[in-house]
């Protein structure tokens, strides 16, 4: 089933033309739309897409086997939840969509590795959203998310990667010539993934035979290996440097560090974990719940793995990494620029006070941050339902017609000439109004856009809370570098806040032309 942009008009469900998007001057040209003929026998990019996701939570299940469990609960959470909300799988897509989508994150070394991964993730239609400094939160880490972007290929499957690439720039000149030494000739794609991705750019897609291989191949990248390609001295000295970096520098790939469920509604879930004990994160990060905006995550410890280093005379000393972990998320509606700031400023505002209730011990952070959050959005975020949200104009919607919209095309016009003395100007404040006029007369609903994206103080608090207490900073007040960032993409990472406008003013043109 459609999902995210709406679920009646036919148009709704059009995916947004890439080559109209400004935001999307990158990697072109070799999307499987543009294939010929002579080339139908491709395998559609969200195939290709769906088959990754499905074989690295496989993978992950096994290197992970406490995500397997939290699978099947999410599963429950999530089928109990749309049996108490009928209709709502006109909205989200059948419980199996729902329970399937996830997202996963890696972290990259070198920019040369960001550039080959950028092609990868292209071969599956998903391309680079987004810039998220994480050097606020004294991270010497920058990200982007990899992810479909047309409103059909999010509805088939959402599959998204967040993506961190090492900033070498903040590192001290010893520290870095260590990282580059250690990185300088790793190789984290196999030679048969190098192929495939160089025959898709040719080809312009792959055969199922080629798919099935490149997924194989690609799967490898992700893979947790246990050999370390740093001595442990040299461990040592980049974990008590930053344990992001020891975890970037020490070893022989990128493996995926966690993959993040969606759930429906988040508090049961924490819940559950909490009598499987489970040990969380003392705070779910994002909005409190009872907002239906933006995302929601909750994050556990991450396991301590067991390592070889080479000791340097051909054989292993035996150390330990923690490197994976968990995350179960509930993702919301989008939020337009003006909400999402002040979203950022009451969540800042919410995490001094948390500095605060933290000097009390963490037992009172844990019971009471929840409530100080909430407390705090009640007072200060004018919106607390979607209704409201789209009549304050401050979430992302896709509007179609109703039953009654379909069969009274006359009415949707007529409404549009009472209009009519403000359509010199088109503002969208007159447009809003229509539609809100629209709505009220069941002759137009509206869907909210789910937020496909990530929060950069969430991300925050997420590393965070699965690196050693004292290791992982740099110096505070360092800047962002969205420029060094595309650079090694090869292009620019896409304006999240433009697809989500484009996606809701086509919807509003359709039903308006009618
Ligand atoms: C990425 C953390 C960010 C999220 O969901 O915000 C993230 C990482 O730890 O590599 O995945
Ligand atoms: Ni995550």
């Amino acid at each position: 089933m459609h999902r995210r942009q709406g679920t009646g008009t036919e148009s709704t469900r059009k995916p947004l033309n890439p080559n109209t998007s400004k935001e999307r001057h990158i990697m072109q040209g070799i999307s499987s739309k543009e294939a010929s003929p002579a080339t139908q026998s491709f395998v559609p990019q969200y195939e290709i897409r769906e088959n990754f996701s499905r074989a690295m939570s496989d993978m992950y299940k096994k290197e992970v086997p406490l995500y397997g469990d939290l699978l099947e609960i999410v599963r429950g959470i999530n089928r109990e939840y749309m049996k108490e909300h009928p209709g709502l799988e006109d909205e989200l897509g059948s419980l199996d969509r729902v329970s399937e989508e996830q997202h996963g994150a890696i972290r990259l070394g070198k920019p040369e590795e960001l550039a080959t991964m950028a092609q990868l993730f292209n071969v599956m239609g998903m391309v680079p959203v987004g810039y998220y400094d994480l050097s606020v939160a004294n991270l010497p880490v920058h990200s982007t998310a990899f992810r479909p972007v047309d409103g059909d290929e999010l509805a088939k499957n959402p599959f998204r990667v967040f993506t961190s690439l090492l900033r070498m720039d903040l590192l001290d000149e010893e520290t870095r010539r260590q990282a580059e030494k250690s990185l300088a000739d790793r190789q984290i794609f196999t030679p048969g993934a190098l192929e495939l991705i160089a025959v898709h750019e040719a080809e312009g897609g792959l055969t199922p035979q080629q798919a099935d291989d490149f997924i194989h191949e690609a799967l490898e990248t992700f893979r947790w290996h246990n050999e370390a390609r740093v001595s442990q001295d040299q461990y040592e000295t980049f974990l008590k440097i930053s344990s992001l970096l020891a975890d970037i520098a020490s070893f022989k790939g990128p493996h995926i560090n966690h993959l993040t469920p969606r759930v429906l509604d988040i508090q049961a879930l924490h819940g559950k974990m909490q009598d499987m004990g489970i040990e969380t994160i003392p705070e779910v990060q994002g909005p409190p719940s009872g907002w239906p905006i933006l995302l929601q995550q909750t994050s556990f410890r991450a396991l301590v793995e067991t390592t070889r280093f080479p000791d340097g005379t051909g054989g292993y000393v035996e150390g330990r990494h923690r490197a994976r972990f968990g995350e179960i998320e509930q993702r919301h509606t989008a939020l337009k620029p003006e909400a999402m700031a002040m979203y950022d400023r009451l969540i800042a505002r919410a995490k001094e006070q948390g500095t605060e209730l933290r000097k009390q011990g963490e037992e009172v952070y844990r019971s009471r941050y929840q409530e100080m959050l909430a407390g705090i959005f009640e007072e200060e975020f004018p919106a607390k339902t979607n209704d409201e949200l789209r009549r304050q104009n401050l979430g992302y919607f896709t509007y179609e017609l109703t039953d009654k919209g379909r069969q009274q095309p006359e009415a949707i016009a007529a409404a549009r000439r009472t209009g009519g003395s403000r359509k010199a100007d088109r503002s969208d404040k007159s447009i809003h109004e229509l539609l809100e006029s629209l709505i009220d007369e069941d002759l137009v609903r509206a869907v909210p856009v789910t937020y496909e994206d990530f929060l950069p103080v969430s991300a925050a608090g997420i590393f965070k809370s699965n690196l050693d207490e004292k290791s992982g900073l740099i110096e505070s007040g360092q800047s962002s570098n969205r420029q060094l960032l595309e650079e090694a993409l090869g292009g620019e990472a896409a304006d999240y806040h433009a697809l989500y406008s484009e996606q809701e003013e086509e919807s509003v043109r359709v039903v308006l032309s009618r």
